[in-house]
C-alpha cells in the first residue's frame, strides 16, 4: 500500500504512527506528493493529506477511516477498541485530538496574511479550542495511556504538532500532568520515529 507522506503533516504522521504501532509499517511505502500535485487530486478529490492507495487500488481518506483500515491489518493488538464504552473513550480522544490540529494547522496559512481585526478574532476563536481541549486532557489524564489506542496516538500527534509550529505558544504551562505524559509517550516509537520535520 501507499501512503502520502509529509514529515511537518500531524495527521499523515498519526496514519504512519498507527502503522508503526500495529507493526506494519514495512508494508507501507512512502509516497512522496504534495497537497498541490494534480495527480493527488485524481485519487482524493479533497486534495487534502494522507491519502492511502491499498494493494487492492481502493484510495481512502482522511486520517480517522486511514487509521481505522491499517487497524484491520496484522495481528497486534488493536487500536480502535471493540464496541463499547472504550471505543466511544478511544473515539473521543481521537475527535479532541483532530480538532487540535484543525484548530492549529490552517493558522500556518494566516501567520503571512495580514492581522486586521477579522484575523485576530479567528485566532482566537482557534486558540479557545486548543486551550479548553488541553485543560480537558489534563482533567482527563487518567484516559491517556501508552499509545495502546487511536485516542491516545492522536493526542500525541496534535501535542506534537503544538510543539513544532507553536513554540511560541507553550502549552505545557498549566498542563503538567498532559506535560508528563507526552514526555513519555515521545519516546515510544510510534512517536520517537515520526518526529516531524521541515
Ligand atoms: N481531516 C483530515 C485533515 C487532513 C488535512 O487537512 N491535511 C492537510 C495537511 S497537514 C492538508 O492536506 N491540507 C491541504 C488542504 O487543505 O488543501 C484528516 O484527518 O486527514
Amino acid at each position: 500500500m501507499k501512503l502520502s507522506y509529509s514529515s511537518a503533516s500531524p495527521y499523515v504522521r498519526k496514519a504512519f504512527a498507527c502503522a508503526i504501532a500495529r507493526g506494519i509499517d514495512g508494508q507501507v511505502e512512502k509516497w512522496d506528493i504534495k497537497t498541490t500535485d494534480a495527480s493527488l487530486a485524481l485519487s482524493n478529490p479533497l486534495s487534502k493529506i494522507p491519502t492511502l492507495i491499498t494493494d487492492e487500488g481502493q484510495t481512502l481518506f482522511d486520517s480517522p477511516v486511514i487509521c481505522e483500515y491499517l487497524d484491520s491489518i496484522g495481528s497486534a493488538a488493536p487500536l480502535f477498541p471493540a464496541a463499547g464504552p472504550a471505543r466511544w473513550a478511544a473515539l473521543r480522544l481521537q475527535a479532541l485530538g483532530d480538532g487540535i490540529m484543525d484548530a492549529s494547522q490552517p493558522r500556518r496559512r494566516e501567520i503571512a496574511l495580514p492581522q486586521d481585526q477579522g484575523r485576530i478574532d479567528y485566532i482566537e476563536l482557534q486558540k479557545g479550542k486548543v486551550s479548553r481541549s488541553l485543560d480537558l486532557l489534563e482533567k482527563e489524564i487518567a484516559s491517556l495511556g501508552q499509545l495502546k489506542t487511536i485516542g491516545d496516538i492522536t493526542v500525541a500527534c496534535a501535542l506534537g504538532y503544538l510543539d513544532f509550529r507553536f513554540a511560541n505558544e507553550p502549552w505545557r504551562p498549566g498542563h503538567p500532568k498532559l506535560a508528563a505524559w507526552y514526555d513519555e509517550v515521545v519516546k515510544l516509537a510510534p512517536m520517537a520515529k515520526t518526529m516531524p520535520a521541515g
